[in-house]
């Protein structure tokens, strides 16, 4: 197995003679295209359309018969569970707005750039779940006192890392009993789509997408750190293979733009029609609130305060708008974003080995013509 599992690079543009843009690998294809990101255009939305939302499935998508499943509370705990579907939605009902934003968005915007899943900047979306805290099936199934943390796993099976694997993460008992922390059952209205965990997933709030595990089957109360696979070998902030590095948590604080103008089918350039043009989008900042948007039109020398929308839900992206003075010519736009901790994106690309939170300012090259 070790042999046939193991990915032919693990990062390009390194020397190794391919570069950033070159090629991509045919298993990389495989996943952009099973992994669907929203098209930018859907920053329109407060919340997106089930259908835009982005998507990223490690392994397969399972398939749950919904009357024979039942949700397993165990490990330390006095009153171990199986509830049904039934039961978790009769339970009192939260409805909550929620950015959620993959760990390795960006990732393909990197150089040298790292081989997986190659998003570009469409990792994120956001949606209004509906189903039961978590702590209160907690305290009914009665923690031990010697709980540290609370372990999820998912139905999806698969070989990541040359590892055989459930999907598997765990969260701190404090962050397992944040009031926000969510079992949910439903997606803007309707129940989850398959692809989304259906039944039964598991919304942790502010911490990018990895943390809010899908098809949920068991969580498992335990005395120690949890340390599988998908926490101390992926989602960190590693500069090398054998650097373990720091683990990825929080959502860091990001604005992106609506694609201004209209597009040319294969290039994707934009092209803008001169005069003044409405520069419109959204910024989040996970757990913090987002505290200033600022627009370049000349490629990062200048910068100017674009308008935030009013304040909206806690967890939820924040629209922000800006009119720009468009003259004929090459124009780069650029977007940044800073919350209210005083983090910024920054506008030079930092880099890291697993291509991990990369909240780069965006960067959108623009043809503006006098008649389009
Ligand atoms: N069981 C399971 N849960 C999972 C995953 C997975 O592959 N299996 N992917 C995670 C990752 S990396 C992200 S970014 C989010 C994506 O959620 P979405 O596909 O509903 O947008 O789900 C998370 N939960
Ligand atoms: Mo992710």
């Amino acid at each position: 197995m070790a042999e046939k599992t193991k990915p032919r690079f693990e990062i390009v543009g390194d020397g190794s003679g391919l570069e950033k843009s070159e090629m991509y690998f045919p298993e990389e294809l495989v996943l952009a295209s099973r992994n669907r990101g929203m098209p930018l255009e859907g920053l329109r939305y407060d919340v997106t359309p089930t259908g835009m939302h982005y998507l990223l499935v490690h392994f397969d998508i399972p398939y749950v018969d919904a009357k024979k499943w039942r949700l397993r509370i165990g490990g330390l705990v006095s009153r171990p569970l199986a509830v049904s579907l039934k039961d978790i939605m009769k339970r009192p009902r939260q409805k909550l707005i929620v950015t959620m934003e993959c760990a390795g968005n960006g990732r393909a915007l990197m150089n040298p750039r790292p081989v997986s899943q190659p998003w570009l900047d469409g990792a994120v979306g956001t949606a209004e779940w509906t189903g039961t805290s978590l702590k209160s099936l907690l305290d009914k199934a009665r923690l031990s006192k010697t709980t540290e943390e609370i372990l999820f796993t998912g139905l999806d099976r698969g070989v990541q890392g040359e590892e055989l694997q459930y999907y598997q993460r765990s969260v701190t008992i404090a962050e397992a009993m944040h009031e926000d922390v969510l079992l949910a059952y439903g997606m803007n209205g309707r129940p989850l789509e398959p692809q989304h965990g259906y039944p039964l997933r598991l919304i942790v709030p502010g911490w990018y997408g990895m943390a809010s595990v899908k098809w949920l089957e068991r969580i498992e109360a335990i005395d120690h750190h949890f340390d599988g696979y998908q926490m101390e070998k992926s989602y960190r902030y590693a500069q090398s293979a054998d650097d373990p590095g720091e683990p990825v948590n929080l959502i860091r604080v990001r604005s992106l733009m609506v694609p201004p103008g209209i597009p040319d089918f294969m290039t994707r350039a934009r092209l803008v029609q001169a005069g003044r043009v409405r520069l419109a989008g959204r910024a989040w900042a996970g757990r913090y609130a987002v505290g200033r948007v600022e627009v370049s039109t000349d490629g990062g020398v200048t910068w100017r305060d674009a308008r935030l929308s009013k304040k909206g839900p806690r967890y939820a992206w924040r629209a922000w708008a800006f009119d720009w003075d468009a003259q004929p010519g090459r124009h780069t736009l650029l977007v940044r974003a800073r919350d209210s901790d005083g983090n910024s994106q920054p506008v030079e690309q930092p880099w890291n080995y697993q291509g991990m939170g990369n909240n780069t300012a965006q960067r959108v090259e623009i043809i503006v013509e006098n008649k389009l």
